[in-house]
C-alpha cells in the first residue's frame, strides 16, 4: 500500500502468469457444427422462460468461426495464457464411447494458434456443459456420470496434452450442483436439495478420476487444478444466529469441496446440517474421499465479490435482505440445509449484476485459503466485472469503472501476495462479452466489446490498462481516479 501511494508500480513475481478466461457454451456458437450434439444448456437455453429474453448460445460470439482474430487480439494486448473451455459433446457427442475427431480439431486449431502467437492453453473440462444424453440417463446426481468424466478426461488430455500444459478439471462444481439442481435458475434446471448433494459429490468424485486420468496421462511436468467459486462468508453480526449462518454457507459453500478435494472428506458439522436431506452414508462409498483427493498441483480461486450473510431475525439486519443474491427468482434455495439464511447486499458501489465491489474480500480469500494449504499455489482463474459499457461517439468503449475494479482487485492481489501467498497467475473475466447464463446478453463482462448482431469486436479502454498489467507485470497507480 506505501509504494501504491506514492506512485510506484506493484510489481508481481517474476513469471507471474497474466491471461484471460472464457468458456465454451458462453462464446463458440457452431451449436450444430461438426457433429456436436446437444448439451444441457442448448436444451435449457431453448426452453421459454429459463434465460433472459429466450438468448441461447447458438451463435453467442462465434468464436467457433473467429477464433483466429480473437488469438490474434490476445496476442496484440500481450496476453501470456488464455484459459477457454472444451465442449464435451463436441469431442465426445454421446459423453460416452467414441471421439469425434472433427471436434478435437477446432480445439487442435485454437491451441495451434494459441502457441504460434506464444500464448499458454489453460484448458478447462467441463464449464457446465453437459452432455444432454448423459442428462437424459440421470445426469450429475448419478453416479455413472462421474466415471463418463473420468474416460472424457483421458480422452482429452490424449488428444491434446501435447499442447496444453494445464489442465483445470470442473469450473465452479457449486453452480453445476447448486445452481443446476437445487436451484434450478442454470441448466438442467431441476430443484431438489437431495438431488443438489447428489451432483455435488459426483462432482467430486467425477474431479477425482479426471485427476487420476491427467496424471496419467499427461507429461509429468503438466499441472492439473480445478476452479472453485469460494465464498469469502461474512456474518453480518456476531450474534450467534449469525455465526451459525456463515459456518452453513461455509460448509455448503466452500468446504463441501474443499474437504475432499483438499482435506481428507467432508466435514462433519456439513454431513450433519444435510443429513435429512440425502443418505451420506450410501452416496459416499468407500474410497470415494480418497479418490477425490488425489493431490492437485495449483487450486484456481474465482472471485467477483463476498457473500454476507445473517440468520433469520438478526438484530443488525438492515432489512434488505436478498434471499438469493442475484439469482433470487428461484423459489428453490441453492444452499441445502441453509436454507433460513438470508443474503445481504452490502452497502456501497455494485456492478451491473449488483454484486457489491469488495476488493477485500479476495484479499481475505486468497489470504485464508494460503494459510490453510501450505505449499498448494493458487491461481486466480476468473475475477471481473459487468458494468452498463456504452459504445461512445469516438467508436469507442470508455469503462473507468471495469479499470477501477480490476485496479482494486489486482491490488488486493499484489498485498495478498506481499503478505506470503503463493499465487502465479491471473486470469480476467472475460476476454470478451459473452452469453451471461440465466442473464444472456444482457450483461457483458469482456475487455473487448462484442456487437452481436455484426460480430464485430472492439476493445475497450480496460483491454487497453490490462495490457500494460501484462507487459511491465505490474500494477501503476491510476490517473484521476483517487
Ligand atoms: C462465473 O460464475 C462463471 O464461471 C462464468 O461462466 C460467469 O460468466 C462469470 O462467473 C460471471 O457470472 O446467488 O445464491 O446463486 C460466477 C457465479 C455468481 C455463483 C454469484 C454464485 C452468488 C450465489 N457466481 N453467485 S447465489
Amino acid at each position: 500500500a506505501a509504494a501504491e501511494q506514492q506512485g510506484e508500480p506493484l510489481r508481481f513475481p517474476p513469471g507471474f502468469l497474466w491471461g484471460a478466461a472464457t468458456a465454451a457454451y458462453q462464446i463458440e456458437g457452431a451449436v450444430r457444427e461438426d457433429g456436436r450434439t446437444p448439451s444441457i444448456w442448448d436444451t435449457f437455453s431453448h426452453t421459454p422462460g429459463k434465460v433472459h429474453a429466450g438468448d441461447t448460445g447458438d451463435l453467442a460470439t462465434d468464436h467457433y468461426h473467429r477464433f483466429r482474430q480473437d488469438v490474434a487480439l490476445m496476442r496484440e494486448f500481450g496476453l501470456m495464457a488464455y484459459r477457454f473451455s472444451i465442449s464435451w459433446s463436441r469431442v465426445q457427442p454421446t459423453g460416452r464411447g467414441p471421439v469425434s475427431e472433427r471436434g478435437l480439431d477446432f480445439y487442435r486449431r485454437l491451441t495451434d494458434e494459441l502457441l504460434a502467437a506464444g500464448i499458454q492453453p489453460v484448458a478447462t473440462l467441463y464449464h457446465w456443459d453437459l452432455p444432454q444424453e448423459l442428462e437424459d440417463q440421470g445426469g450429475w446426481p448419478v453416479r455413472e456420470t462421474a466415471e463418463r468424466f473420468g474416460e472424457y478426461a483421458a480422452l482429452a488430455a490424449r488428444a491434446l496434452g501435447d499442447r496444453v500444459a494445464i489442465w483445470t478439471t470442473l469450473n465452479e462444481p457449486w453452480c453445476s450442483a447448486f445452481l443446476g439442481y437445487g436451484s434450478g435458475v442454470h441448466a438442467p434446471g431441476r430443484t431438489g436439495a437431495g438431488d443438489a448433494l447428489r451432483a455435488a459429490h459426483h462432482l467430486n468424485l467425477g474431479h477425482g478420476r479426471a485427476v487420476a486420468a491427467l496424471h496419467a496421462t499427461l507429461p509429468t511436468s503438466s499441472k492439473v487444478t480445478i476452479s472453485l467459486n469460494l465464498h469469502q462468508v461474512r456474518a453480518l453480526s456476531a450474534a450467534p444466529a449469525d455465526l451459525d449462518a456463515a459456518r452453513r454457507i461455509d460448509a455448503i459453500g466452500n468446504q463441501i469441496f474443499t474437504g475432499p478435494i483438499l482435506h481428507g472428506g467432508y466435514p462433519a458439522d456439513l454431513r450433519a446440517d444435510t443429513d435429512h436431506l440425502v443418505d451420506w452414508g450410501s452416496l459416499v462409498k468407500p474410497g470415494d474421499e480418497q479418490a477425490i483427493g488425489a493431490p492437485i498441483d495449483l487450486l484456481g480461486i474465482n472471485y467477483y465479490t463476498p457473500t454476507l450473510v445473517s440468520g433469520p431475525q438478526s438484530p443488525d439486519s438492515p432489512g434488505q435482505a436478498a434471499r438469493h443474491d442475484a439469482h433470487g427468482e428461484s423459489e428453490h434455495s441453492p444452499w441445502p440445509g441453509a436454507e433460513h439464511v438470508l443474503f445481504h447486499r452490502p452497502s456501497g458501489e455494485l456492478t451491473a449484476m449488483g454484486w457489491s465491489i469488495d476488493p477485500s474480500g479476495l484479499y481475505d480469500l486468497v489470504s485464508d485459503v494460503s494459510q490453510a494449504n501450505p505449499g498448494l499455489p493458487l491461481m486466480i482463474t476468473e475475477n471481473g466485472a459487468a458494468f452498463e459499457d456504452r459504445l461512445s461517439p469516438d467508436g469507442e468503449i470508455h469503462d473507468p469503472e471495469r479499470i477501477a475494479y480490476l485496479h482494486a482487485h489486482l491490488t488486493a492481489l499484489h498485498r495478498a501476495i506481499g503478505a506470503g501467498a503463493d499465487v502465479r497467475g491471473y486470469f480476467l473475466w472475460s476476454l470478451l462479452d459473452n452469453f451471461e447464463w440465466a442473464y444472456g446478453y444482457a450483461k457483458r463482462f469482456g475487455a473487448i466489446h462484442v456487437d452481436y448482431p455484426t460480430g464485430r469486436r472492439t476493445p475497450k479502454d480496460s483491454a487497453h490498462w490490462y495490457a500494460q498489467v501484462a507487459r511491465h507485470n505490474a500494477v501503476t497507480a491510476l490517473p484521476d481516479q483517487h
